[in-house]
């Protein structure tokens, strides 16, 4: 099976790290490309794979399979383990992505994803309203399903997690206030180690999106 994922940078690209942290996760070996956001010709590189004319693009032997969230139920049907197991948990798992991958329209606006670089400048009231409620969610899901074994929102690590984990990088850049058990979540977040191989390759990065970084004062 040849599998190759298309990318944007990794220090601002939050809709590229969900699936990739999906194939990591699963096991399955593939292939990336980085086609730079924001640089001349990216658009019509972008278009050339997919008329989408973002990424991520996933493509498996010929199909081309845009929208992280599809990406990440293909990577699911090869790795049954992304998902929770049991159905209701998986339910409530599937809801939490699709919240995310549909909402929370503030904090992606205004605290667009930028792992390298701490903000300096005060909050901003809609982004840190969207903050409150996915502390909430997170919250609400821990106390029912984390363990000390188990930290992730559903206990194991699943699509869920992948889908929030832009979100933890968010918090820490933009020094969002957090509950403990928000803080407890981001520090397990922070300690796996697929998220920390995005993260190192995101602080290596030479690309600078200068728009995004005006975002931090
Ligand atoms: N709904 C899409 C969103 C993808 C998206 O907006 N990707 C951004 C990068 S994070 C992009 O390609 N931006 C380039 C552009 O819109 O020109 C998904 O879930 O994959």
């Amino acid at each position: 099976m040849s599998v190759k994922l298309y990318i944007g940078n990794k220090n601002y690209s939050s809709w590229s790290m969900r699936p990739w942290l999906c194939l990591k996760k699963a096991g399955i070996e593939f292939e990336e490309e980085i086609i730079p956001l924001d640089v001349p010709g990216f658009k019509e590189k972008i278009l050339s794979v997919s008329s989408a004319g973002t990424v991520p693009i996933l493509e498996v032997d010929g199909a081309i399979i845009t929208e992280s969230l599809a990406i990440a139920e293909w990577a699911a049907e090869q790795a049954k383990s992304l998902w929770p197991i049991d159905s209701l948990v998986r339910a409530e798992a599937r809801a939490a992505a699709s919240l995310m991958h549909a909402g929370f329209g503030s904090i992606r606006e205004h605290w667009p994803m930028n792992i390298r670089s701490k903000a300096t400048a005060p909050h901003h009231e809609a982004a840190l309203a969207d903050a409150v409620k996915i502390d909430a969610f997170w919250s609400g899901w821990l106390e029912k399903y984390a363990t000390d074994e188990k930290p992730f929102l559903f206990g194991d690590w699943s699509i869920a997690d992948a889908f929030y984990a832009p979100v933890v990088t968010r918090f820490q850049t933009y020094g969002a206030p957090r509950s403990d058990r928000a803080q407890k979540y981001i520090e397990a977040m922070e300690a796996e180690p697929v998220f920390r191989e995005w993260a190192a390759a995101a602080q290596t990065e030479e690309w600078v999106l200068k728009d995004t970084d005006s975002y931090l004062t």
